[in-house]
């Protein structure tokens, strides 16, 4: 198997802590985000949205973060990240949907636009996007806050898929211009996340290694 992956990329990290965590052998290459790599004709010929992660296993080609994860996690001895019992699948799931569609929606793109395209990219990100974003953050994370009262994971007491797809933009946490006080249990959670193992490992060496072919 092989993944396509930019070294600090949110979705990247997300996977590959799946990755380190089941130890999954695969061959891992780093595309080069301000070359463009992700926009050569070879690689959108494998991912049109010229994004990354991109897993391939044979004749499959497989993007999007959360598919690829449950990809993994089905072939892997270890069936404690994504469990065969259909309950439990269906609230990882329904945390990974509720991710994608709501939390890290406003999470990530206020991350891109009041952090990233700024300190990363030189570009100006747009205030009526930030401002959209912030309100659908304070909507989202208070749903997340009460969920995580009284627990140490997202779903069940152990750390799933739903947990590296949570919390898979942490690295913007404090970065943002966001008030998470009133969140306490949500940044309980994230703390324990942010110090968890295989998630840690994902992290890049340094700021300047982040969208670089090296490093990682
Ligand atoms: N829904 C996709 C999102 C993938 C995504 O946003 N990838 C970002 C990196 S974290 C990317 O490749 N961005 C490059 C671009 O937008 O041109 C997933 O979960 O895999």
């Amino acid at each position: 198997m092989k993944l396509y992956a930019i070294v600090g990329s949110p979705n990247s990290r997300k996977v590959l802590a799946v990755v380190n965590h089941l130890g999954t052998e695969l061959d891992i290459e780093y595309l080069d985000l301000f070359a463009g790599d992700a926009r050569q004709p070879a690689y959108t010929a494998l991912n049109p949205n010229a994004m990354v992660p991109t897993l391939i296993d044979g004749d499959l080609k497989l993007w999007e973060s959360n598919a690829i994860n449950q990809y993994l996690a089905d072939k892997s001895a270890d069936q404690t990240l994504f469990p065969q019992d259909l309950a439990h699948r269906a609230d990882i799931v329904r945390w990974q949907s509720w991710e994608l569609a709501h939390f890290n929606q406003a999470f990530g793109t206020l991350a891109l636009e009041a952090v990233a395209k700024p300190s990363f990219m030189d570009i100006q990100g747009d205030a009526a996007v930030i401002d959209w974003a912030k309100g659908q953050l304070n909507r989202f994370a208070s749903v997340l806050n009460n969920h995580m009262q009284g627990r140490n994971y997202v779903v069940g007491d152990n750390i799933t898929l739903a947990d590296y797809s949570m919390i898979h933009v942490e690295f913007f946490k404090e970065a943002i211009p966001f008030d998470w006080t009133p969140y306490p249990h949500l940044n309980e959670y994230f703390e324990r996340m942010r110090q968890s193992q295989h998630w840690l490992a994902t992290a890049p060496q340094s700021p300047e290694a982040i969208g670089r072919k090296t490093g990682s």
